[in-house]
């Protein structure tokens, strides 16, 4: 097969179509704008994507000149749960064929609209909710949000946060929705087959992708995939896949020391020794706790 046929062939033969444009309204280096280009190689033409206000409320551009050729509306802050359950109902009325597909970033997903988050879980509304997770309120100057690490420097933690990141897969999961996973952009096959996989289910399906912002985070735009897997490879974003509460490990890291991913980024320039430590133990325990839950689901 030539190399050009073999680009096209994306994974388990699903052919690559790019439904992302280039010229679109990002910073460059953005996670994620790629998060989409990504996910958006696998989405089928029937999707019809809802955005809160976010990055991504710019990142889409405005019709006629949008950047992902899918129909796509956005919504206030909180309400594009209860919006994406409206439409998909309203297409299971009409006997149409289509996937709903809520974009959203972690101020929408963990704190603003978390509340409408949980009603859609807990009624397992059909549709597939993606948390594009870059770990801060990005396009209103990168205040911190439930999501943002400990220790990192944000414009309203100038001292670094005390609290931990929100644990949202798990809470997400403990509503029994039908799917949930988490997936990183530095491992494009794996997220895209999570995508695959929420496609072939129903009901409310939960993805959130580790999504780093060269803008909000202090790197180097070259640096966006690096620092993405990073993250990964240190232990603090685990990879995982939650289905019927049963969970998954989907990918066991290499245990890079979590220096090299903090000292890549300009908000964890101020970090001392002691916040390392607790930032690392707080790692372990969440690796200890992943690691019970999924034994206790090949019981
Ligand atoms: C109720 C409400 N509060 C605040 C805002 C202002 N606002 C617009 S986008 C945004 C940040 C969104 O953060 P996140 O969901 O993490 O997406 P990101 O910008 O990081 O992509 C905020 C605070 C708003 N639109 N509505
Ligand atoms: S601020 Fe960050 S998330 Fe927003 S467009 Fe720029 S790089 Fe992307
Ligand atoms: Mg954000």
């Amino acid at each position: 097969m030539k190399g050009q046929e073999l680009l096209k062939r994306g994974l388990y033969g699903v052919k690559v179509e790019e439904l992302m444009e280039p010229g679109h309204f990002a910073c460059a280096g953005c996670g994620a704008a790629l998060a989409m280009r990504i996910a958006s190689q696998v989405l089928p033409n029937y999707t019809r994507i809802v955005i809160p206000a976010s990055c991504w409320s710019i990142i889409m551009g405005q019709y006629p000149c949008l950047s992902v050729k899918l129909p796509n509306v956005h919504t206030p802050f909180a309400l594009a749960p209860g919006f994406a359950t409206g439409m998909s109902a309203s297409i299971k009325i009409k006997r149409k064929k289509a996937t709903v597909l809520v974009w959203a970033g972690d101020g929408a997903t963990y704190d603003i609209g978390f509340g409408a988050v949980s009603a859609a879980a807990e009624r397992n509304s059909d549709m597939i909710y993606v948390c594009y997770d870059n770990e801060a309120y990005m396009n209103t100057g990168a205040q911190r949000s439930s999501s943002t690490p400990f220790g990192a420097y944000t414009p309203t933690t100038i001292k670094g946060k005390d609290e931990h990141k929100k644990d949202i897969i798990s809470i997400i999961a403990d509503h029994r929705a039908s799917y949930v996973a988490s997936a990183s952009i530095a491992y494009p096959e794996d997220l895209k087959a999570k995508i695959l996989k929420a496609l072939s289910l129903s009901g409310f399906r939960f993805i959130l992708i580790f999504c780093p912002c060269p803008t909000g985070w202090g790197f180097d735009q070259s640096k966006t995939v690096l620092v993405a897997r990073l993250a990964v490879e240190t232990g603090i974003f685990p990879l995982v896949e939650v289905e019927n509460g049963a969970l998954k490990i989907s990918y066991e890291p290499s245990w890079v020391d979590l220096k090299e991913y903090l000292s890549l980024q300009g908000r964890f320039s101020n970090f001392t020794k002691s916040e390392e430590e607790e930032l690392r133990n707080f790692v372990n325990s969440r690796w200890d706790y992943l690691r019970r839950r999924a034994e206790d689901a090949h019981l």
